[in-house]
């Protein structure tokens, strides 16, 4: 089947190796399906139109592998790279499997986890750059707490901050093409984690050495299992200069991380945020980070690889087709929409000036209406496919 919602290299969908690779491992149950092979993904996911993969550096590569094998595995990988075509825009790493990071990586109470960690870390970002990754993802699965005793957040914040000065310098003095790309979560796996969403992961960037090549990964199902707006955090990140990679998937509102395929779940906040990055200015890869459900058999899972392209590009269109509809243009233009645009005063006018403007009737301004729910429900009637 081809058509117009046929995805194309030029698209930059990308997939986390993790996330086709996903065998149904649960905290109830175990694996519904046999382990994928790294090859058979790239193959797989080039076939469907995809412009790239992404990995931990567990899932290409066992945690605790011979040298021997671990280059096995790369050169088979790359092999099927130059096969197909297929790119490595972005890397991370696994700080949240082994039982040694049972406390957390980078802001482990003790020191030795945390020097480990940064090890493994240097290690797999030498990897992304030979891979020609430009990004490199921190989520910090397991940098969190189940009780306030058990951890000093300040000095866990110091020591996140230590790492990532630590890593941004090896990155800068190698001379890597790389950022880093901070994921937010609130929780899960544990019952808190620090930098739990957008707002406090800005915050934090702030505070380090070279905050110019530290950025976000936001992803959809974290900020609603926050509950929290994504289209406004993904603006805001926008309007910062710190949207540097996005996890796209799909969730029903605060409840566990459901990673949904992009488009089911809150299909509005996934138009809506179709509609941001296609006009806002993000050039970077359209990732999807999702679990294809368990019930799924490997039919089902390149089933729900396809579906995520698909429900972008079709969101794309329908999101074109709502900014391009005169009914729509007149209604932005009736909720005065883009008045925001002009500054609050005019040119060369003082704070005097503001203060003795007479000419202003409250009474009016404030029986005039929106008209907001007649652009929305146009947004909604595209949505619904009948406009
Ligand atoms: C893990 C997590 C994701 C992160 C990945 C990057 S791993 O699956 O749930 O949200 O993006 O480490
Ligand atoms: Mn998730
Ligand atoms: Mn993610």
């Amino acid at each position: 089947m081809s058509d117009a919602y046929t995805p194309r290299p030029e698209d930059r969908f990308t997939f986390g190796l993790w996330t086709v690779g996903w065998t149904g491992v649960d905290p109830f149950g175990v694996a519904t399906r046999e382990p994928l092979d790294a090859v058979h993904a790239v193959e797989k996911l080039a076939e469907l139109g995809a412009h790239g993969i992404t990995f931990h550096d567990d899932d290409l590569i066992p945690f605790g592998s011979a040298d021997a094998e671990r280059d096995r595995r790369i050169a088979a990988f790359r092999k099927a790279l130059d096969a197909t075509g297929m790119k490595v825009p972005m890397v991370t790493t696994n700080l949240f499997t082994h039982p040694v990071f049972k406390d957390g990586a980078l802001t482990a109470n003790d020191r030795d986890v945390r020097r480990f960690a940064l090890r493994k870390v240097l290690r797999n970002i030498d990897l992304a750059a030979e891979l020609g990754a430009q990004t490199y993802v921190v989520w910090g699965g397991r940098e969190g707490a189940e009780s306030a005793a058990a951890k000093e957040v300040d000095m866990a914040l110091e020591r996140y901050k230590e790492g990532l000065n630590l890593l941004t310098s090896y990155v800068k003095d190698k001379g890597y093409d790389i950022r880093f790309a901070l994921e937010p979560k609130p929780n899960e796996p544990r019952g808190d984690i620090l930098l739990p969403t957008i707002g406090h992961a800005l915050a934090f960037i702030n505070e380090l050495q070279d905050s110019e090549i530290v950025g976000l990964n936001p992803e959809i199902g974290h900020e609603q299992m926050a509950g929290l707006n994504m289209v406004h955090g993904v603006a805001q990140a926008l309007w910062h200069g710190k949207l540097f990679h996005i996890d796209l998937n799909g969730q029903n509102g605060p409840r566990f991380d459901q990673d949904l395929r992009f488009g089911n779940g809150d299909v509005k906040t996934a138009f809506f945020l179709v509609d941001l990055l296609e006009r806002g200015g993000y050039r970077g890869p359209r990732h999807f980070d999702f679990k294809p459900p368990r019930t799924e058999d490997y039919s089902g899972v390149w089933e729900s690889a396809r579906g995520c392209m698909r429900n972008y590009l079709i969101l794309a269109e329908k999101a074109r087709a709502f900014r391009a509809d005169p009914e729509v243009v007149e209604a932005l233009r009736e909720s005065r929409v883009e008045e925001l645009r002009l500054p609050t005063l005019k040119r060369g006018e003082t704070v005097e000036d503001l203060r003795n403007e007479e000419d202003f009737d409250v009474d009016a301004a404030a029986a005039r209406g929106m008209h907001y729910e007649r652009l929305d429900q146009l947004a909604l009637e595209h949505l619904f496919g009948v406009r």
